[in-house]
């Protein structure tokens, strides 16, 4: 099957990449399709926006479109930063300003409050207009100081549940395994072989 990928976020096309690598899919990025419009991620949650972003972009491409549409929830601060994880700063503030806002928000809360999950929903789109879609979460807890250098988003600030390292001291496959892209995904991937069988 051939699906466009319907984000302009390098990281997560990597990610992406790399867990459906095995699967029968041939992948496209919007630089195959540079003028396709931006969508406005105006959703109160990450499957009204993950459905949004792939419709859009199926119903342009007249190809299956898969977007992703993700972020962190932080419970002691009631589940912000939520859909606006990637604007948290403000709008264009990159990684860093994003999880030192956050670090400075949750300077007053102890070490047994600081519970967090990361939430994906995965949405494939058919150019008929038909949706599919498939949730992932990985829980974990928010550090005190930003630790790692690898992945992207939160995770120099992310302990995923049972380990003492953050998803950016991990390696691609250490991470991929517990987050919430990688469950999200395998469900997408049960979804695929049960239509090719
Ligand atoms: P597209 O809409 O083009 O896909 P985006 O970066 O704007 O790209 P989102 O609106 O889904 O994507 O925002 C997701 C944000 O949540 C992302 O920018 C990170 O800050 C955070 N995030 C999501 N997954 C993450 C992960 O695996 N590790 C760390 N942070 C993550």
């Amino acid at each position: 099957m051939n699906i466009v990928l319907a984000t302009r976020n390098k990281k997560k096309i990597e990610e992406i990449k790399r867990i459906v690598k095995d699967m029968p899919i041939t992948i496209y990025t919007l630089n195959d399709f540079p003028d396709c419009p931006d969508v406005k991620e105006d959703g109160n949650t990450f499957e009204e926006n993950a459905v949004k972003k792939a419709m859009a972009v199926s119903k342009y491409t007249k190809m299956p479109a898969l977007a992703d549409d993700s972020g962190l929830e932080v419970y002691a601060l009631g589940g912000a930063p939520g859909v606006l994880s990637a604007r948290y700063a403000g709008e264009g503030a990159d990684d860093r300003r994003n999880f030192e806002k956050l670090l400075s928000e949750m300077k007053l809360i102890s070490d047994e409050k600081r519970g967090a999950r990361f939430a994906c929903c995965i949405a494939l789109s058919f150019p008929d207009g038909k949706v599919e879609t498939f949730m992932g979460y990985a829980e974990g807890r928010i550090g005190r100081e930003p630790r790692g250098s690898k992945g992207f988003g939160y995770d120099p600030v992310f302990y995923p549940i049972g380990h003492n390292k953050t998803f950016a001291e991990m390696t691609d496959e250490e991470k991929d395994a517990l987050s919430h892209r990688g469950t999200a995904l395998k469900k997408l991937y049960e979804y695929l072989k049960g239509r090719s069988s």
